[in-house]
């Protein structure tokens, strides 16, 4: 998508910390980290959000999470654990239209979110 900086980090475009590439997904350091390790991961398709993700990108979805899974690894957060997060819309305050996972990890984080 033309205007979408998810794409054009995916694309390399422009130029993001990427910690983790294959054909469908990247990986990237956050740029605004919550915690110590902070990284989203991306579909290179083109997806808003998990609300407009559709039956076709089945694959692509459980794609993404073992990619999750592969980051947190390499990263050196499978053993203390993390969480993973996608906003979706405004209420959840999605402020970039491009599906991404948050790995947020590396510090004990608070119980209940919300
Ligand atoms: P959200 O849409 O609220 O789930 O979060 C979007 C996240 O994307 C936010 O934590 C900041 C991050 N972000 C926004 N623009 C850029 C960017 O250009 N580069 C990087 N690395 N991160 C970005």
């Amino acid at each position: 998508m033309d205007d979408c900086i998810f794409c054009k980090i995916a694309s390399h475009e422009v130029p993001s910390n990427i910690v983790y590439e294959d054909e469908y997904a990247v990986a990237f350091n956050d740029l605004n980290p919550q915690t110590p390790v902070h990284v989203l991961v991306v579909p290179k398709k083109h997806i808003a959000s998990i609300a407009a993700a559709q039956a076709e990108d089945e694959q692509l979805l459980g794609h993404l999470l073992l990619t999750v899974q592969r980051v947190a690894k390499a990263l050196g957060v499978e053993e203390s654990g993390y969480r993973v997060i996608t906003n979706c819309g405004k209420d959840a305050c999605q402020s970039v239209q491009h599906l991404h996972l948050h790995i947020l990890g590396g510090k004990p984080m608070q119980e209940r979110m919300g």
